[in-house]
């Protein structure tokens, strides 16, 4: 040894994290990376080039099941919130999930991407709650570039000939510098359940979304690309979905934060939630269906979309 040999480069680490729960780490030959916890099949970190974190977790955020872990990407499913018979969002993000060493061919074949495979299936005390055989298996890919996608297969493998129905969301907690300074692209105009107000259905007027009091909206029948421009990062975010209609928008603001124990009280100020879900039309799998669908998320600097807030050019650009 010189004591100038590199560090290897390690694009999978199995290791350990907070309380000794599984982690796995991806990390891209540029630096990016992305922290999955085997506990939720829970993303709790997404990190770009420079190292810096552009996920929101919790500065209270417990990691003991069963509490579900606050921020990152928790997975709602087989329910969102308290929408059916199920604890809130379902049990996908406080169940622990394995590896999946072997899963079933996903095209497109993918070369120079690093991921992980994982899977969850219900135990005999899961089907006492929710009694439906599935598989889901989740791939959590970190491209060349830094983009995060998150894959979703779930398939039916009842053998009672049962079909069975569910909501789902991707529970994505993105980090942003000052929630006043932020702005939503991508679903001005259109329908959304308020779910301050009983989940009576509104439309959005006028410009994009922007943020001063609480916000707990579904918007409907949304766009395949939905932009968050962090004015004083300078950061656009890019979600890119398919196969999900639905996206949520969520910010608990300074009252509802202080009543939720693993967050803290000022933490509302650097969080905002955009969910990309299946929420309004339940999702229907007789046995031996598979549903599929993504998410894939990007981090750009806003000069990238030529300083320009008009949505239609952040949401035209690749
Ligand atoms: O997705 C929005 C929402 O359903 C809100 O209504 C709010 O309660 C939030 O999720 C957090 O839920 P949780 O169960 O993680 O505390």
């Amino acid at each position: 040894m010189d004591g100038m040999s590199t560090i290897e480069h390690k694009p999978i680490e199995i290791t350990k994290g907070i309380n000794g729960l599984d982690k796995v780490i991806l990390r891209e030959i540029l630096g990016s990376s992305v922290e999955v916890y085997l506990y939720g099949g829970h993303v709790t970190s997404w990190k770009n080039e420079q190292g810096e974190e552009l996920l929101f977790l919790s500065s209270k955020a417990i990691f003991k099941p069963p509490k579900p872990i606050r921020g990152g990407i928790p997975i709602c499913f087989p329910q969102f919130s308290n929408l059916g018979s199920l604890e809130a969002h379902g049990f996908a993000r406080n169940r622990v999930w394995i590896i999946d060493n072997d899963p079933p061919p996903f095209p497109p074949n993918v070369t120079n991407r690093v991921y992980v495979d994982l899977l969850l299936k219900p135990t005999e005390e899961d089907l006492k709650i929710w009694p439906h055989s599935f598989e889901y298996r989740l791939r959590i890919t970190l491209g060349p570039g830094g983009d995060l996608m998150l894959t979703s297969r779930i398939r039916n493998t009842n053998t009672d000939g049962k079909p069975f129905t569910f909501t789902f969301a991707y529970h994505t907690y993105f980090s942003v510098s000052d929630i006043s300074e932020v702005r939503v692209e991508g679903l001005e105009t259109l329908d959304y359940l308020d779910n301050l107000k009983n989940r009576e259905r509104y439309t959005e007027q006028g410009d994009a979304i922007t943020f001063e009091s609480e916000v707990d909206k579904i918007y409907l029948s949304t766009p395949t690309k939905i932009a968050i421009l962090d004015h004083e990062k300078k950061r656009t975010f890019v979600i890119r979905k398919d196969g999900l209609p639905d996206a949520v928008v969520w910010n608990p603001w300074d009252k509802k934060a202080k009543t939720i124990v693993d967050l803290g009280d000022d933490d509302y100020k650097h969080m905002l939630c955009v969910e990309a879900a299946a929420i309004e039309k339940p999702i229907t799998l007789k046995p031996g269906e598979e549903w599929k669908v993504r998410q894939e998320l990007s981090a750009v600097p806003s000069s990238y979309c030529s300083g320009q807030l008009d949505p239609n050019k952040v949401l035209q650009s690749s």
